[in-house]
């Protein structure tokens, strides 16, 4: 087979670039090592900034997102048994939209197939060869049979353990990563929210967050540590020590309800440098991975594909590889804002095993600013809602 760009990863990344060059008439293959059904029962993102639903847009996949999203003006953080909103749009401008990943990721399949756009499935033991010269191929399995894709440029685009990373030589790729003491466990319910607006609370017990993907359905997280297994809850014990986190006039109008989704997931700080290896680019979580705490994720995988996305058509357009060669330290510049702000609320908002009294009041005066002074709340607002690309 040949292509002009070959992506590997099915995830928003990938699809959001294949989509947005499709329209632009380049040729591309995306390769997926799961099932489509598998890809669409992950649970994750559910707050978008605008840049990203503005690229949504550019890539003709915005319409249901614009008409079944929320938009969100503000956010409430809980702590000391009360509710203090920060109002993201009096103090940035702008605001945020609660759509799921999952509702996302099907737009993108469902405008893929539309435009007959090729995505593989089930790709197995996909590997990349030859990246650092003109002619980089990949190969994969499928259903036993080995194919070759001949093509321009590799886009990595496969999550945190994808095999994109991995190919770059050990002495050319950094690894910076910070590990945190503990996990969130996420339970998706389909229970009226307790709250219109996302609850993220500080609570001597753990960090807790009250979101929702629409008015029916509603996402709760409660930080657990690293040793606690799935198993280990049943949903009557989520309900109770989510209770226990939040504020009284809160946690008294919280609905409760039976499970359709329970999950843990481990907190983790990761960037790799460059983003750029020969005709191999990085983008997304295969670079760079932020504890949800200030929901950057998918935001920041959106910057990488909107600087991508340009330089790419710069190249096959004009015959400019001037955003090509920018790219990593372009790419890395936001990125390393949006693993600040991620590792900074983190740290504001949960408990840390071994914290010694002195942290545990230099957190509280953290928040305690942050709810206290307009410059912070600006600073928090604009950050939350998405740093210009
Ligand atoms: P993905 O979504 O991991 O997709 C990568 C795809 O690559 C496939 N793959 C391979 N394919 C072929 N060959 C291989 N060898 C492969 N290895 C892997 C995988 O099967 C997968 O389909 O990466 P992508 O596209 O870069 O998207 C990143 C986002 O998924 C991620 O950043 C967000 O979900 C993070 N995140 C959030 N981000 C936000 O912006 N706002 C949020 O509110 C938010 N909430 C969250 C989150 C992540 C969470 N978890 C579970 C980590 C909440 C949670 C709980
Ligand atoms: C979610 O709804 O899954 C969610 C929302 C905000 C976050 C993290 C996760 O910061």
């Amino acid at each position: 087979m040949k292509t002009r760009v070959c992506i590997i990863g099915g995830g928003p990344s990938g699809l959001m670039l294949s989509q947005l060059l499709h329209l632009k008439g380049i040729d591309n293959v995306v390769l997926e090592r799961q099932s489509r059904e598998y890809v669409l029962s992950r649970i994750r993102a559910g707050v978008l900034e605008h840049g990203f639903a503005d690229l949504m847009r550019t890539a003709q996949c915005g319409e249901r997102m614009d008409r079944e999203g929320e938009i969100h003006e503000g956010i409430f953080i809980a702590h000391e048994g009360r509710l203090d909103r920060i109002d993201l749009h009096k103090h940035s401008g702008s605001s945020v939209i609660v759509y799921g990943q999952t509702e996302l990721t099907r737009d993108l399949y469902e405008a893929r197939d539309r435009m007959k756009g090729i995505v593989i499935h089930d790709a197995e033991d996909v590997q990349l060869h030859d990246v650092s010269s003109d002619h980089p191929y990949v190969t994969y399995r499928v259903g036993g049979e080995s194919v070759r894709v001949n093509c321009e440029f590799v886009i990595g685009a496969d999550g945190f353990h994808g095999v994109s990373r991995k190919s770059i030589p050990k002495d050319v790729l950094r690894e910076h990563e910070k590990l945190y003491p503990f996990g969130w466990l996420g339970v998706l319910s389909r229970t009226k929210p307790v709250s219109p607006e996302l609850i993220y609370t500080r609570h001597e017990r753990g960090f807790a967050l009250c979101s929702l993907r629409s008015q029916v359905l509603s996402r709760y997280y409660v930080q657990v540590p690293l040793t606690d297994k799935v198993e280990d809850w049943s949903d009557d014990a989520f309900w109770t020590e989510l209770k226990r986190r939040l504020p009284r006039e809160v946690a008294d109008r919280l609905i409760t309800g039976e499970s359709i989704e329970k999950s843990i997931a481990p907190l983790r700080s990761f960037v790799a440098e460059p983003m750029r290896y020969g005709n191999l680019f990085l983008a997304g979580d295969a670079a760079h991975i932020v504890p949800p705490t200030g929901a950057r994720g998918l935001n920041s995988a959106a910057s990488d594909i909107y600087y991508l996305y340009h330089a790419l058509i710069a190249h096959f357009e004009k015959g400019d590889d001037t955003g090509l060669e920018q790219y990593s330290a372009k790419a890395l510049a936001r990125v390393w804002k949006a693993q600040r702000f991620s590792w900074w609320m983190t740290n504001m908002l949960h408990t840390y095993p071994d914290s010694i009294s002195y942290e545990q009041k230099l957190q509280q005066t953290e928040l305690e600013y942050l709810l206290s002074s307009n410059a912070a709340k600006r600073s928090f607002a604009e950050n939350y809602t998405g740093l210009p690309f």
